[in-house]
This record gives structure tokens, C-alpha cells and sequence, in this order.
């Protein structure tokens, strides 16, 4: 069977034997003391959770399925013989069942996602009757969360399913939802942009990122391409980052996986997450506007120490856990060294690459002076046309959807219990720490 649903049918019972050994073996050990700073601080680098299906290591990068990120772009089957990427398909396929698919087996998974992908009348009335002020992230939200009336995990769950079973019908859910994102993504685009012009409907020629871009009314074929770059490196990134651990959180209460999912793109919506490539154009629109398109190292040096000065971070810049360039940097600028290298935007980001991390190094406490994902994704987009920043994290969010997803099936499999961590006021934190 080239199905996902078969392959997981098999696996499940090996891992959940593997996973109740550990618990039964070691569930008692310690690995980790909290200290004081870990209350407060936001739990940082507290080794708490568990996470299938991807990694960090803070030097060698991201790791799908314990494969780098970089392998990952190059072996994911492409659409046909030519296309310069892989597809976010075999990303899910990847993510879900740990193995690279063949390209009959993404392939399956393109046609499963043309299936299920047309959005519920209901659902698009909704998305239809939003007032243009209301965010596209805030939109995002409303629709996934409005789309539970389909959860077939509802469903099941009514009709007294037993917790080994779960899985099934949170795999059903989660494939529905990925299916439908792009056209539900796509009406919020053009309501809010484009007068609600565009098409609504899912072309069985088209994989789901040229689905995605068809309705978004941008077809262009290296467009479809970057869509399919973007959506495989941003699906997954550990589960502690904000939108990973809402989804898992609020899964973990078994609400189903479209509220779960809304949770987590609420979570996204936020300027210390998602939002982090809008400041970066941003912060490019300004220095264009301040030293022209063709600036001097020294006029780049001088905008950098002002921002600096300023008592501003450098956006784009640094990053909580790696402490090399963020793969997906290098991945992108890849791509853009390709398709537009001649594009100002793109060349502007190239040589900061060469001149930043030199002026952060100086200040000597930045611990990654390297630039992350979102240095480079809002000028690529912007090349192609999708110039509507405040657009630009949903398209995020449609990628998460990958790796939030294929997580939340294996955490109904495996019987992760509902989170419930211990909190304290601070006044019982000062009695715990005397008595500690
Ligand atoms: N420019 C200037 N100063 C920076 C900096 C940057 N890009 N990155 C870190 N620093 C400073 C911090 O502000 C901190 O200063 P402080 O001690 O005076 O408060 C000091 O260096 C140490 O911080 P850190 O340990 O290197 O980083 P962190 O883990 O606390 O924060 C991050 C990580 C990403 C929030 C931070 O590097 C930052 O603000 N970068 C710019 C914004 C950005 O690009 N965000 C997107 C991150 C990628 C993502 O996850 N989407």
C-alpha cells in the first residue's frame, strides 16, 4: 500500500511497545533540574517534551526525521522531471510515516489532498462575511476553528471510540485540513486584497502548492517553486516553538485537530513568532529609503550601528537555539541565486549576510550573530509580487500545518496525556525555594 494510513498501521504498535519501555524501564530517572530562572524564564531549553518528527542541533541545524534539512530539499521526489524542488507533500509523508517517499508514494499524497481540498460552503461564507480589518492570521484562525464541524475525530470520539483508535481519525482530520488550506488561505487573500476575486476551486493538474498559488492568483511556474521551498522548510521545528507546543497543547486536551491546529496559528500570529520577516522588510524598506539601493560597506555599517544605537535588534539576526546560519537562510538564498540574483532586494540581503554578522560579533553578547530563516523570505516573495506583509505569516502558518499536524497524529498514538504542568504564585515560589 502506498498510503500513509497503512504504513502508520504498521508502525504505531512498534513505537508505542518502544515508548511504553522507556516509560516502564526509566520513567523514574531525572535528566534535567529546574532551577529558579526556568519558572520565570519561560521554561527555555528545558528538555520537557517529546517531538517525532524533527530536531535542532544548535551547530549542525534542522533535522527531519533525523535527516538534514538540506538532504531533505535535495532526495524529496520533485512533480516532474525538471521542477527544481521537492514537495511539501512528501514533506507530510516524510514527517508523518519517517521515511522519504517515493514519488508515487507523494504522489498519493498530492492526489488524497486534490480529493479532499474543496472548503465547506459554510466555511468560505464565513471567511466571506470577515471585515477587511480583521487580520488574515485572525482569519486563519476563525476558519480552522469553524472547519471542527467536519472532525471526523468528533465524530468517533461521540460514538465512544477507544483511545488506541484515536489516531485514525485524528490522521483523517489532519489530512482534510492541509488539503483545505490553500483554498481557505487563498480566499482570505483575495477578500482582503483582491476584492475577493479568484478561484476557489482545486485543479486536479496541480500539486497543493500550484493549487496554492493558481488560486492566489500568482501562477507563475518559479513561483510555484519558491511556495514549494517555503512551505518544506518552514513545517517543522521541534515542538517547544510557540506554535508547535499550543497544537500540542490544546491536542492534548483531545480537542480535535482543527481547533488544536487553530490554537497553534493563534500562537503563530504573534510578533515574537510568526511575525519576525515582516520586520525584516520592514527594516530593508528603511535602509533602501536611507542610503539608496547601492549603498557602501561603510553606509551599510553606519544603518546597522544606528539601529543598534537606537536600542533596536537587528532583525533577522540571532536565533534562540542555532548558533551556525539557519540552514533554511542558505536553502533560500540558494534558490534566489538562481531564479533573481540580480533583484535589489535579494542582493541587498546577500551582502548583509557578508557585513552583519561582523557588527553583532562586536557587541559581544549576541550568541548567534548568523541570520535565520526570515533574513531571506520576504524579499523572494516580494520579487514574485506577493507584496502584502500582513499576508505573509499565514503562508507560514500553511507550512506549520505539515509538521503540527504529523506531530499531533503520533501524540494521539503514542497516548500523550493531557499537559498539565504545576504553577505557583510568587510568593509559594519563595517558600519552595527556601525549603529547596
Ligand atoms: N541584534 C541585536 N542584538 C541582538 C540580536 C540582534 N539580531 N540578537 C540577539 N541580540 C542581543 C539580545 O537582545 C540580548 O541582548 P540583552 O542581553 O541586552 O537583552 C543578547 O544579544 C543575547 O541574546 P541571545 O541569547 O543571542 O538571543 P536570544 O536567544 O535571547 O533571542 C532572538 C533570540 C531570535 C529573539 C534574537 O536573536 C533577536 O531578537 N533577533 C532579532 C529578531 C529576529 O530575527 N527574530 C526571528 C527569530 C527567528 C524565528 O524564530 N522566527
Amino acid at each position: 500500500d502506498k498510503g500513509i494510513k497503512a504504513k502508520l498501521a504498521k508502525k504505531i504498535p512498534v513505537e508505542r511497545e518502544k515508548f511504553l519501555g522507556i516509560k516502564c524501564l526509566h520513567g523514574t530517572k531525572t535528566i534535567a533540574k529546574i532551577s529558579v530562572n526556568s519558572v520565570i524564564g519561560g521554561m527555555r531549553g528545558l528538555p520537557l517534551l517529546f517531538c517525532e518528527t524533527s530536531s535542532l542541533d544548535k551547530n549542525k541545524g534542522i533535522f527531519y526525521r533525523g535527516m538534514l534539512l538540506k538532504d531533505v530539499c535535495a532526495k524529496l521526489p520533485r512533480v516532474r522531471e525538471g521542477s527544481q524542488e521537492g514537495t511539501p507533500e512528501g514533506v507530510f509523508f516524510l514527517l508523518t510515516t519517517g521515511e522519504m517517499p517515493k514519488k508515487e508514494e507523494a504522489e498519493e499524497v498530492t492526489k488524497e489532498w486534490v480529493k479532499r481540498g474543496n472548503v465547506p460552503r459554510y466555511c468560505l461564507r464565513m471567511i466571506d462575511s470577515m471585515d477587511k480589518r480583521v487580520h488574515p492570521m485572525a482569519q486563519l484562525c476563525a476558519a480552522c476553528a469553524c472547519l471542527n464541524a467536519q472532525s471526523k475525530f468528533v465524530e468517533a470520539y461521540n460514538k465512544g471510540a477507544k483511545r488506541g483508535v484515536y489516531w485514525e481519525s485524528i490522521y483523517e482530520d489532519s489530512m482534510n485540513l492541509c488539503a483545505m488550506l490553500p483554498a481557505v488561505a487563498a480566499a482570505i487573500y483575495n477578500n482582503v486584497f483582491k476584492e475577493g476575486e479568484g478561484s476557489r476551486e482545486i485543479n486536479k493538474e496541480q500539486d497543493w502548492s500550484g493549487n496554492y498559488c493558481h488560486m492566489l492568483g500568482l501562477p507563475d511556474e518559479d513561483f510555484i517553486d519558491l511556495i514549494r521551498l517555503y512551505m518544506i522548510l518552514h513545517a517543522d521545528h521541534e515542538s517547544g516553538n510557540v506554535s508547535a507546543h499550543a497544537c500540542h497543547l490544546v491536542g492534548s486536551a483531545l480537542s480535535d485537530p482543527f481547533l488544536s491546529f487553530s490554537a497553534s496559528m493563534c500562537g503563530l500570529a504573534g510578533p515574537l513568532h510568526g511575525l519576525a520577516n515582516q520586520e525584516v522588510l520592514v527594516w530593508l524598506t528603511k535602509l533602501r529609503k536611507a542610503i539608496g539601493d547601492e549603498p557602501t560597506d561603510d553606509e551599510l555599517k553606519k544603518f546597522i550601528d544606528d539601529t543598534l544605537q537606537s536600542g533596536q535588534v537587528v532583525p533577522g539576526y540571532g536565533h534562540a537555539v542555532l548558533r551556525d546560519t539557519d540552514p533554511r537562510f542558505v536553502l533560500q538564498n540558494e534558490f534566489a541565486m538562481k531564479h533573481c540574483k540580480d533583484d535589489a532586494g535579494v542582493k541587498l540581503v546577500t551582502r548583509l549576510w557578508k557585513i552583519i554578522p561582523d557588527v553583532l560579533k562586536k557587541l559581544n553578547k549576541v550568541a548567534n550573530p548568523y541570520p535565520n530563516v526570515d533574513a531571506h523570505s520576504g524579499v523572494l516573495l516580494q520579487h514574485y509580487c506577493l507584496k502584502e506583509l500582513n499576508y505573509y505569516t499565514v503562508l507560514f502558518g500553511v507550512s506549520r500545518a505539515l509538521g503540527v499536524l504529523s506531530q499531533l497524529i503520533w501524540s494521539r498514538a503514542l497516548g500523550a496525556p493531557i499537559e498539565r504542568p504545576k504553577s505557583f504564585s510568587s510568593s509559594e515560589l519563595c517558600k519552595y525555594i527556601k525549603e529547596a
